[in-house]
């Protein structure tokens, strides 16, 4: 599944033609994070689909969803902007944008550093780089375009290999890691168990996937995580976000 995801996005790099720079008010998705409103830090995100579990939210409606996760008062958004497998758009960023005061995370797959360039100029406030997707080398260059545009970034790892390899040439200040395989799409909360032990004291650590409780934030809040990353749970509730308050 990755393969093909970066397949196609390796024709949608070549087919990309840069927007104009958007003018918009900047909040800083790391400080966001450092400060929580609540005992652990929420990004909650906003996805219309997903491969591995289709549609998740038919009456789809960004604007109502980011103002509802402000509301409930989360720390930042992640939109997905993946328009083949999630159903998402760089529009919907731009609509969220637009209308909530909340650091925002631009969720694709980013491969290119034009996609950096673009998710600065419609105006995101971070990006995800997922380290199982790029060398080392890409990671770093993409990582250090990104921090000279203003933007931060969460540095995206499923395996304690990836990690320790990555760690050789960068020390992110936001590392996220996925409990989800993106192979088999399985989830387990364990996984930031494991590799919380190797996440070096000065990176802020995002345990993301397959948190459905408010159990499974008091563990992964143990197992040593400043953040959590949400979306299936948020966005099966029928007020998206509510799940923050149990
Ligand atoms: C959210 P969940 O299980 O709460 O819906 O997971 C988020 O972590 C997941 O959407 C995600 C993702 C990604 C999506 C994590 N890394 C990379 C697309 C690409």
């Amino acid at each position: 599944m990755l393969t093909n995801i970066v397949e196609t996005k390796k024709v949608e790099v070549k087919n990309l033609t840069l927007p104009s720079q958007k003018q918009v008010q900047r909040y800083s998705f790391y400080e966001a994070l450092a400060n929580p409103k609540r005992h652990i830090g929420v990004i909650a995100e906003m996805k219309k689909a997903s491969p591995s579990k289709g549609i998740l939210k038919e009456s789809f409606a960004p604007i109502d969803i980011g103002a509802e996760y402000e509301k409930v008062g989360v720390d930042a958004i992640s939109v997905l902007t993946d328009q083949t497998y999630f159903k998402g758009s760089k529009h919907d960023l731009m609509m969220v944008k637009e209308t909530t005061s909340l650091p925002v995370l631009r969720k694709d797959f980013i491969i290119d550093p034009i996609q950096v360039e673009e998710s600065a100029r419609i105006g995101a406030d971070a990006i995800l780089l997922i380290a199982e997707i790029l060398t080392d080398k890409k990671l770093a260059a993409l990582y250090k375009q990104a921090t000279d545009l203003g933007l931060d970034v969460l540095v995206e790892v499923h395996s304690l290999d990836r990690l320790s390899q990555l760690l050789q040439t960068i020390t992110p200040k936001i590392i996220g890691v996925n409990n989800r395989n993106l192979a088999t799409f399985e989830t387990d909360i364990q996984t930031t168990k494991e590799l919380s032990a190797h996440i070096p004291s000065s990176s802020l650590l995002v345990s993301e996937s397959g948190i459905l409780t408010a159990e499974d934030l008091r563990q992964v809040k143990e197992f040593g995580a400043k953040a959590v990353l949400v979306g299936e749970a948020f966005m099966k509730d029928q007020t998206p976000g509510i799940g923050v308050r149990r």
